[in-house]
């Protein structure tokens, strides 16, 4: 395959549409310059002292690792200065992220998760970070919050970066899915996966069994239908997952299988899930739908979710499209 480079394909495959702009060939430069920074951090963490914890605690309440806080510090250096966005939210932030008036501002808005399966840092294991582009929808003036609480299927780009064996970057643009292998020793993303189509049927379920007993009964019912013979397969499906969002999604989406994270009844925190709609459902959601697979909240389609908060949780249940299909039909039924 000829060597096609992330700015090839954008010019190659954009049809007449506000992507057409060369201004989102360069905010997709500036993401991934910014992903080639934190590859060369995450791919030698285990030789410099950025593991272990700050101390600090995110919007999340969960524990900040050193790699976290600067994965999020060189997105937000970087992406301030692109001159194309009027706003960002981290999932990291508590609040939106202002551009600062000395920089020029854009009509795009940029959110994100910068190092998603960080809580895997320390062991070796992949990790990644998701991306959502939205168009503001007002003219121009200071961007208000209801601006970034646009419905998923509002997205005007969304794909993620993953740093393992090798450093990918799968996006779209609502013109398929397209994946880019990172070569080191150019420094570019050349194109490894063009168009790729997730199989109808999947073959593999990812969820944290460890939960069974805060499940409700419906959700026990799905997951068992999985682990059964009287699925499409005919044979228990295979069960992996190894709590790293971007890494489980991507196996996924080449292999054919689905993604759940349900609610459950652990505390208060998890009535909604635990992943976020605004920087994890949501961009995983376009990703899968432009190749082929569908995603919902056990009954709706995630991109069909009008947002309340920045930090909104959902369930997510994501992947082979008749996989999908049959956990709505499961969940219809209680
Ligand atoms: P659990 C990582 O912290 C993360 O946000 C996702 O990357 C991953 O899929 C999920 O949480 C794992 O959650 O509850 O199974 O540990």
């Amino acid at each position: 395959m000829a060597q096609v480079t992330v700015t090839e394909q954008l010019l190659l495959h954009q049809k007449a549409s506000p992507m057409a702009t060369g201004r989102f060939t360069m905010l997709l430069n500036e993401l991934i310059l910014a992903a080639k920074i934190i590859s060369r951090e995450v791919n030698k963490a285990g030789l410099v002292n950025v593991l272990g914890f700050t101390g600090e605690i995110n919007i999340q309440g969960e524990k900040v690792k050193k790699l976290d806080e600067f994965a999020n510090s060189v997105l937000i250096h970087r992406m301030q200065r692109s001159g194309l966005l009027c706003a960002m939210s981290s999932e990291e932030n508590a609040d939106l992220i202002e551009i600062p008036d000395k920089f020029k501002h854009g009509d795009y808005i940029l959110i994100f998760d910068p190092l998603d399966g960080s809580s895997n840092i320390d062991v070796n294991v992949n990790v990644g970070t998701i991306f959502s582009i939205f168009r503001r929808t007002a003219e121009n003036g200071p961007v208000r919050l209801e601006e970034v609480l646009q419905k998923g299927s509002e997205q005007v780009a969304a794909g993620y970066f993953l740093y393992g064996t090798s450093t990918m970057m799968v996006y779209t643009t609502g013109d398929g899915v397209h994946g880019f292998t990172l070569d080191p020793s150019v420094g570019e993303f050349l194109l490894s996966h063009q168009n790729i189509m997730t199989p109808e049927d999947g073959k593999i379920y990812s969820i944290n069994e460890g939960y069974w007993n805060y499940w409700d009964e419906p959700t026990r019912e799905v997951v068992s239908y999985f682990k059964s013979s009287a699925n499409t397969q005919k044979k228990p499906y295979s069960s992996r997952y190894i709590g790293s969002l971007v890494s489980d999604f991507h196996r996924n989406l080449i292999y054919g299988g689905i993604f759940l994270y349900p609610k459950d009844h652990r505390d208060s925190k998890r009535t909604s899930g635990k992943l976020r709609l605004l920087c994890e459902a949501n961009p995983l959601a376009f990703v899968i739908e432009q190749a082929g697979g569908l995603a919902i909240d056990g009954q709706n389609r995630i991109l069909d979710i009008e947002p309340c908060e920045l930090h909104q949780r959902v369930p997510l249940f994501i992947g082979s499209k008749n996989d999908v299909l049959k956990v709505k039909e499961l969940y219809g039924k209680s």
